[in-house]
């Protein structure tokens, strides 16, 4: 079972996030619900350590209420032991898109937020630094967040560092 699963409303990055920090490259094109079941891939982290990523089916609005995709989806999240929460750079609302998915989740199974979360927010590329200061800012305080860019590469290695110490975090 993936170690983290990638949660996000379709479009938010996950496919073109799995595929850059994967050693698999998918072969087909991706075009939307291509992903209707998980796709997982390896990231060689460093000095021969790696984890499991898994692409899931995009959550939808009402995922919780058994609409659409809604269900298919959550149960494979349910065995990720971390969640990354994508969070496009061109989101309308970062802080309600990331309320919203939370809420899903919350709503599904309460007990899917024990686990950790990490907020990446997507397409970076798109941001200065103004702007990445004022969604920083919004943000909830207690969930650890860096801002990448799938196709610059940039932020990759931040990222990677903060799922394996979030993995390999001693349990309390
Ligand atoms: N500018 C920019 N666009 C991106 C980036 N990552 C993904 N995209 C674009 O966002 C769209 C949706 O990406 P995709 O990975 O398919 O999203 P998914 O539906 O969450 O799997 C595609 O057109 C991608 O090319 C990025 O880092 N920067
Ligand atoms: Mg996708």
């Amino acid at each position: 079972m993936a170690d983290v699963g990638l949660v996000g409303f379709p479009n938010a990055g996950k496919s073109t996030l799995r595929s850059v920090v994967t050693a698999a490259k998918p072969k087909m094109a991706d075009y939307a619900f291509t992903t209707l079941v998980p796709q997982l891939g390896m990231v060689e982290y460093r000095d021969g350590k790696s984890f499991c990523i898994a692409d899931l089916p995009g959550i939808i609005e009402g995922a919780a209420e058994g609409k659409g995709l809604g269900h298919r989806f959550l149960r494979h999240i349910e065995r990720n032991s971390a969640l990354l929460f994508l969070i496009p750079a061109d989101s309308k609302d970062h802080k309600k898109e990331f309320e919203i998915l939370h809420k899903e989740l919350e709503e599904y199974n309460a007990e899917m937020l024990q686990k950790d979360i990490v907020i990446a927010i997507s397409k970076s590329d798109m941001l200065d630094d103004e702007l990445k200061a004022a969604i920083a800012k919004e943000l909830p305080k207690k969930i650890p967040h860096v801002f990448i860019s799938s196709v610059m590469g940039q932020g990759l290695p931040e990222l990677k560092d903060l799922l394996w110490k979030t993995l390999n975090k001693p349990s309390v």
